[in-house]
């Protein structure tokens, strides 16, 4: 089932997320219908607080060389936590929360993570570039945070003014 993603400002996404507990049936239908919701909206990664949800659970699924997004490279992520972080990139970021706008925001390079997939199973994974920069976005969402929040004090003031403007004319 496709869910309704909430948007900016929404004070439910300034909710921190808390950890789940059981690898259950309920679990599952939140990570299936994620997958759903996300790929309705062309997105490539998805936080559970996006649909309301605040659990510590978020789905990563990067478009391959091919520029093909296949749900084999699906990335299923249970209470995630960052043990290592090196290095630093900029990229361009965007967020289903914030549609239809985007900004450089500086982030870790190489992430090492722990988290665990929907059968409880612990999983330790090192990722780097796109892949990273994906982990700490949607990490950042469960700590009720936007990417938005990581601007200089000029471009959020700039973008306030827009998502007002953006806000009234709907
Ligand atoms: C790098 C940077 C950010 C992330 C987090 C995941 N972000 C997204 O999945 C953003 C998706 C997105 C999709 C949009 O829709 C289309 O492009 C058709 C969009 O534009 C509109 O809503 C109009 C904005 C954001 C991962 C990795
Ligand atoms: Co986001």
């Amino acid at each position: 089932m496709v869910r309704e993603i909430i948007t900016y400002p929404n004070k439910l996404l300034k909710q921190k997320s808390q950890d789940v507990t059981e690898f259950n049936e309920a679990l599952h239908t939140l990570l299936d219908d994620m997958y759903e919701t996300m790929m309705a909206k062309n997105g490539i990664g998805l936080a559970a607080i996006q649909v309301a949800i605040p659990q510590n659970v978020l789905i990563i699924n990067l478009p391959d060389k091919d520029d093909l997004q296949k749900k084999e490279n699906l990335i299923e992520v249970i209470n995630p936590k960052i043990i290592e972080k090196q290095g630093s990139m900029i990229y361009t970021e965007g967020c289903l929360s914030v549609p239809e706008y985007y900004e450089d925001v500086e982030r870790a390079k190489w992430i090492k993570v722990s988290y665990y997939d929907r059968e409880g199973n612990e999983i330790i994974r090192e990722c780097e570039d796109l892949l990273a920069v994906a982990f700490q976005h949607e990490m950042d969402h469960l700590n009720g945070e936007l990417f938005i929040e990581k601007l200089s004090f000029l471009k959020r003031k700039k973008f306030e003014k827009e998502w007002k403007k953006r806000l009234k004319a709907k």
